[in-house]
This record gives structure tokens, C-alpha cells and sequence, in this order.
């Protein structure tokens, strides 16, 4: 790897040696002794070998994972004592938080501008689900037998064993997400990072370690998808959770329900983004342009099909157009960089194909380059593409890069329609002035979450998801528990 002057020293040292995979507090070689490339999407220099786990290796992980939850101390912490020990993660992961971000930036290219925000959200996930652990809370529920007395109440528990599998473009956030409700919750888990960015999820556990996590109760696998499948098929997980693409989420619910695992499920999405003419222009435009190109678009929500009312269409697009040339494409540790690469070869030429595709359908590129190659390293420029009908490829299909589709509209009825017209349902948005265009249309929006006047306005205390074929269930804020625990009903005769 050639050097980079601004690496901390405890990141050179992390990659100073090959990674293991962490199996019941140990580090640990693969049991066929399979190693894998991790590579810095910026240089297409190989960071460092990772350990790459098999089906055995998810088999030894999910029997400690077992074993903690049923015989370990982690049973019989209390939810205080839990609570306090996710408090002080999310305190740990802050004072390393620039050690997290060089990593992540590294292994998945994103800028260290943006790197870094995720590990703020990393270790507010911690705080935030530190509050819940001891609010698992039941309720009484009165019942009417004639001439008998019962009291019943429900109780929230643990699941049991999770699988935890995730995803490259949020790696570190994404692994807090598996982690922090099962842990919170009691369960204990085995997560798979994602083949193209391991290395933040094996910090993590590091770190989990560090703070005193029992041994088995997180454990981190690499590896690809042979391991996360290996997981699904485990007798001894109790539930699976994923974020990734629908193709293989549709794998993983096929898979779970052979023996009726509990699911949850975060997929793909094509959100639509709706300005219309009575919006503040400004705020729209740079919110397009955002919701387009945030996270090199490799973001799940990102907003890639733009409607524009037909009067303003020009002027949005001229705006769009402009924001998106303004944006520097380079290496994250460049501190003008505002978009690094893209993550992987492999996601380079998809992207690069459904632009190329676009124009071979008589489509024009408002930004960007109709021939988007890139001499080293995946970087690829924010593209906007105009003269786009609903059938092509680019407007039917998740891309996951930074590619803005958009087309004109006149009425209300008719972009309603169209917006609906996708077989996704993550997210969506609205411009408008009127509070009452705004409110009724995103009403309308088949979507789990819905942008009004903004987009990617977030925060851990507030419940994400997918209608449609995004996927099953909510996660974080107070719903994001609930995937995570059994209702169990007591029923006690009083005599
Ligand atoms: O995702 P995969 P990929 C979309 C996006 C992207 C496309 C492909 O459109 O271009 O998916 O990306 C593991 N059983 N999203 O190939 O394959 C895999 O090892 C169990 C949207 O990276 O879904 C990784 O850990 N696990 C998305 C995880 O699943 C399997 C984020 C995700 O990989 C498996 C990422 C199997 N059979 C991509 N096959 C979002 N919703 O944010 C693979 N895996």
C-alpha cells in the first residue's frame, strides 16, 4: 500500500497485520485457512488480507453466540448495567472517532467528511438504545372470566441468536444497526459485514471487546455471501437481519422461513423526488442535488428519479446541473473532496452501464460524461440524465451510484402515479410552498419514509423502513426494538 502521510498511527497499525474473524471473544483464522483481499476503492491498492469465513466458521460462531445467550453472564446482566455498558461504547467509539472515519474512508472510499458523520450516528445509535434497555416494558391487561380472577401481563424478552448481515455503503453504521438493538434487547448476534468493507465492523469488535461485551455475545464474521447464507440456514439463529439488495433479500426470506426464523429486512429502493412550480427553486435544487449524489448515491433513500413541474423544468434542471459540476470527485484524505469513488469495480460498471444504456435509448446527459471511464480508482462523476421515459432501464432499476433521472410533469394526479409506479417503497420526497400540496401528496407517496420540503433529514430516534418490495419491518427509534424482542402473555390464576 503506498503511503498516506495523514493515516494515524492506530489506523497504520490496524492494517499493519492480517484481520481475523472474532468467534467467542477470540480472534481467530478461518478454519480452512481462506484469506481475502480488501481494497481501497481511491488507489485499487489492497489494504489488507481478511480472514474469510465458511459455512463452519458461521457454524462455530453461531454455537458461542448460543452458548452466551443461554449460559454466559449476558443473561443475567441487568438492563442497567447493559444500559450503562452501551453508554460507554458510544463514548468509545467518539474518542476514536477519527481512527473509525480514516478506516472507513479507506475501505469504502467515501470522503472523511462524510465518513466521519457516520460515526457520529454510530455512536449516537449506542446512546440512544442505551436509554432503552431498561424500557422493555409490559403492560397489565385485565380480564374478564365470570367467577374466576386472573391477573395477566405481557412481558418483552430476547429472541435469542440474530444474524446480522449488512451491507458496504454505511459499513460502520450499518453494523451498529444489527448490533446495538439486539444487544440492547439481550439477544446476542453474529454479524457478516459486507466482502468489499469488513474493516470498521472488525474495529468494532475490537472495541466491544475493549469495553467489557462478554465473550460470544458479538461476533464478527467476513466473508461473502456463502457465509451470510450459511448463517440464514443455522438452526441456531432465531432471526435474521439484513439490509442489502432485494435480489438477495428475497433469497434470505426464502431461505428463513424454511424453518420460520423471524425476518427483518432493509432493500432497495428508487425514490422519487417532486418539485413543484410553487417551491422554494433554491432550496429544491440543492436538495435534488443532495438526495441524488449524498454518499456517492450509493444510499438506499437516495433520491434518483426527479419530477419537475413542466414550468420550472429548465430552470431545476440548469440548477441540478450546476450543483452537481460543483462537486469535487476525489480521494476521501483530499480535504476538498466532496465525493470519493464508488465502492467497488463491480458497482463502477453497473453504474457506468445503465448511463451508457440510457443514451444508447436517445436519452441526453445534462451532467456528468456519456462515456464514464475512470483511469485508476472507481470514481465516477454526478450524472443527471433528461429525455428519460418511464420504460428505460435507468428509471426502472436501483443504480446505486450518482445518477439523477428526470422528467417533466403537469398535474398532480399524473406524478402521483408515476411516482408510485415502481416496484419500491423506501422513500420519497416533496417541494412545495402549500402545506396542504405537501402534506396531501405525501400522503399519496408509497413509501416508508417521506421527505417534505427537505431530504435526508435524519435521526436515530425516528423508525426507517420499506413499503413494497424495500423490504419488512422498521428499524430504530421506539419501533426498532420490536424486531428484536418476543411478546410473551403471563396469565396467573389468582385464588
Ligand atoms: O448487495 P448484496 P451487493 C443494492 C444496490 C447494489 C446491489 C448489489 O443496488 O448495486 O444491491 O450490491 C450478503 N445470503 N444494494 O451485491 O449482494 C453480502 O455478502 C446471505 C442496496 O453488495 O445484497 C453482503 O454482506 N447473504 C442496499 C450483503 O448480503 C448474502 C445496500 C449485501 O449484499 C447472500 C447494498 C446470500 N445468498 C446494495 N448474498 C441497501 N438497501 O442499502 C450476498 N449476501
Amino acid at each position: 500500500m503506498s503511503e498516506n502521510p495523514q493515516l494515524l498511527p492506530a489506523v497504520s497499525a490496524f492494517l499493519s497485520s492480517p484481520k481475523q474473524l472474532l468467534i467467542d471473544g477470540e480472534w481467530v483464522e478461518a478454519k480452512d485457512g481462506q484469506t481475502f483481499a480488501t481494497v481501497n476503492p481511491a488507489t485499487e491498492e489492497t489494504l489488507v488480507q481478511v480472514a474469510q469465513a465458511s459455512a463452519v466458521d458461521a457454524d462455530r460462531a453461531v454455537t458461542a453466540a448460543r452458548n452466551a445467550f443461554e449460559a454466559g453472564p449476558w443473561s443475567r446482566m441487568s438492563p442497567r448495567d447493559r444500559s450503562h455498558l452501551l453508554w460507554r461504547i458510544g463514548d468509545m467509539i467518539e474518542e476514536r472517532a477519527e481512527e473509525f472515519a480514516q478506516l472507513e474512508s479507506l475501505d469504502n472510499g467515501k470522503s472523511l467528511a462524510s465518513a466521519r458523520g457516520d460515526v457520529g450516528v454510530a455512536a449516537e445509535l449506542f446512546r440512544y438504545f442505551a436509554g432503552w434497555a431498561t424500557k422493555m416494558e409490559g403492560t397489565t391487561i385485565p380480564m374478564s372470566v365470570p367467577g374466576k380472577e386472573f391477573h395477566a401481563y405481557t412481558r418483552r424478552e430476547a429472541i435469542g441468536v440474530v444474524a446480522g448481515i449488512v451491507p458496504w455503503n454505511f459499513p460502520l453504521t450499518m453494523a451498529a444497526f444489527k448490533i446495538v438493538p439486539s444487544i440492547t434487547a439481550g439477544n446476542t448476534i453474529v454479524l457478516k459485514p459486507a466482502e468489499q468493507t469488513p474493516l470498521t465492523a472488525l474495529r468494532l469488535g475490537e472495541l466491544l471487546l475493549e469495553a467489557g461485551v462478554p465473550a460470544g455475545v458479538v461476533n464478527v464474521l467476513p466473508g461473502f455471501g456463502d457465509a451470510g447464507a450459511a448463517l440464514v440456514d443455522h438452526h441456531g439463529v432465531d432471526k435474521v437481519a439484513f439490509t442489502g439488495s432485494t435480489e438477495v433479500g428475497k433469497k434470505i426470506a426464502a431461505g428463513a422461513s424454511r424453518n420460520l426464523k423471524k425476518v427483518s429486512l432493509e432493500l432497495g429502493g428508487k425514490a422519487p423526488n417532486i418539485i413543484f412550480a410553487d417551491a422554494d427553486l433554491d432550496a429544491a435544487i440543492a436538495g435534488a442535488a443532495l438526495a441524488g449524489y449524498f454518499n456517492e448515491g450509493q444510499c438506499c433513500v437516495n433520491g434518483s428519479r426527479l419530477y419537475v413541474q413542466r414550468e420550472v423544468f429548465d430552470q431545476v434542471i440548469e440548477g441540478v446541473a450546476a450543483a452537481a459540476k460543483a462537486i469535487r470527485v476525489g480521494d476521501a484524505f483530499d480535504p476538498a473532496t466532496t465525493m470519493g469513488p464508488l465502492v467497488s469495480q463491480e458497482q463502477h460498471e453497473k453504474v457506468m452501464g445503465y448511463v451508457r444504456g440510457a443514451v444508447a435509448d436517445g436519452a441526453t446527459i445534462a451532467a456528468g460524461s456519456p462515456d464514464p471511464a475512470a483511469d485508476r480508482g472507481y470514481f465516477f462523476a454526478p450524472t443527471l440524465i433528461t429525455d428519460v421515459t418511464e420504460q428505460m432501464a435507468v428509471q426502472t432499476d436501483e443504480i446505486f451510484g450518482p445518477v439523477i433521472t428526470a422528467i417533466p410533469f403537469d398535474s398532480e394526479d399524473e406524478v402521483v402515479a408515476a411516482a408510485n409506479n415502481t416496484v419500491y417503497g423506501l422513500a420519497a420526497g416533496v417541494w412545495s410552498r402549500d402545506l396542504g400540496t405537501a402534506h396531501r401528496v405525501g400522503g399519496k407517496l408509497r413509501a416508508g419514509t417521506v421527505w417534505l420540503n427537505t431530504w435526508h433529514a435524519d435521526d436515530v430516534t425516528l423508525p426507517r423502513g420499506g413499503f413494497k418490495q424495500s423490504g419488512w419491518g422498521r428499524e430504530l427509534g421506539s419501533f426498532g426494538l420490536d424486531d428484536y424482542t418476543e411478546l410473551k402473555t403471563v396469565i396467573a390464576e389468582l385464588r
